[in-house]
């Protein structure tokens, strides 16, 4: 992880993971972007599960494999237990001890439900122990999280999600959607700074772990819709010339040079139906809200 964080502020164009943005503040800073009148995506996401919870639990059935990826706090999934009624809770995230917390809280709320947590990075390896039911697998993958990956990232993670999903397993994920660049510019710079703070913690997290010297305070937060590569981009730009030292590397910046901390892909439905197609998965059935800003989507093996 550390000759990766170096490698990527070595780079040409600077750049570091958006992993490494969830440190224990970051998480909480997260949890606060969520609460922001400007970032649309959980709320719309919420309210699509509530209209359609019951219609999605008719098209997926009862006594499902459910795993939950990137699970987090589970507080998502939990919300499903009663009407999808799993016979497997399967929570993976890498964050393994905010995890293990989150499923002991749930076990003793779901005593019927078989709860069997995972500490792995499935943006690399989707390695099921075999103490995961192989019947009736559903992927859940809330959150739009697979706007992270670059299409041609999320297409293989798509593959490998239907290779894990054995005959008759299924996905249900949520996808933001392209929409007018005003209100995505504002939902990822936010009025109150709380995305640029979110931002800037990766340099005190990145402090931590490379023993770097990164002062926040000479970074500004910088977030914008690409229209032609249909992401958001976020970026840290050095407000003055300056030299950032770590154990075992160190890097000028000139005033106005960045480096890109996060990508956040949008995609139509259409696009997204048709990656879905061509990673193996049909039978697709979508949700999405009034004003088609965020897309709730189950599909099966086929
Ligand atoms: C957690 C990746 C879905 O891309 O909208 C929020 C992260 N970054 N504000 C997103 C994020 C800035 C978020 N995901």
């Amino acid at each position: 992880m550390r000759a990766e964080l170096a490698a990527g502020l070595l780079a040409p164009q600077a750049s570091a993971s958006p992993k490494f943005l969830y440190d224990a503040l970051g998480s909480k800073l997260f949890e606060a972007i969520c609460e922001l009148p400007e970032y649309y995506p959980t709320r719309t996401e919420a309210a699509i599960f509530d209209a359609h919870l019951y219609d999605m639990a008719r098209t997926i059935g009862r006594g499902t494999t459910l795993i939950d990826l990137g699970a987090g706090n589970c507080a998502k999934a939990a919300r499903m237990f009663l009407m999808l009624q799993p016979l497997q809770y399967v929570p993976v995230d890498i964050s393994v001890d905010f995890l293990r917390s989150a499923v002991d809280g749930l076990r003793q709320q779901f005593p019927q439900i078989r709860m069997t947590g995972i500490g792995m990075d499935f943006s690399t390896e989707m390695a099921l122990p075999s103490a995961v039911r192989r019947e009736k697998r559903l992927f859940f993958y809330p959150g739009s999280s697979i706007g992270n990956f670059t299409p041609e990232q999320a297409a293989a993670l798509l593959g490998r999600i239907r290779e894990a999903c054995q005959g008759d397993g299924g996905l249900l994920i949520g996808v933001d959607l392209v929409k007018d660049k005003a209100i995505l510019d504002a939902a990822y710079d936010d009025g109150l700074g709380v995305t640029a703070a979110f931002n800037l913690n990766m340099l005190r997290h990145v402090n931590g772990l490379l023993d770097a010297d990164f002062d926040v305070r000479d970074w500004r937060h910088a977030a914008f819709y690409n229209e032609a590569a249909s992401r958001i981009e976020m970026h840290l730009e050095a407000r003055r010339d300056l030299t950032v030292r770590w154990t075992g590397g160190e890097r000028r910046f000139a005033e106005g040079e960045r480096i890109h901390t996060e990508n956040s892909y949008k995609y139509t439905r259409q696009g997204f139906l048709q990656m879905l197609e061509r990673a193996g998965f049909g039978a697709a059935r979508t949700w999405t809200d009034e004003q088609g800003w965020f897309l709730v989507c189950h599909a099966r093996v086929v």
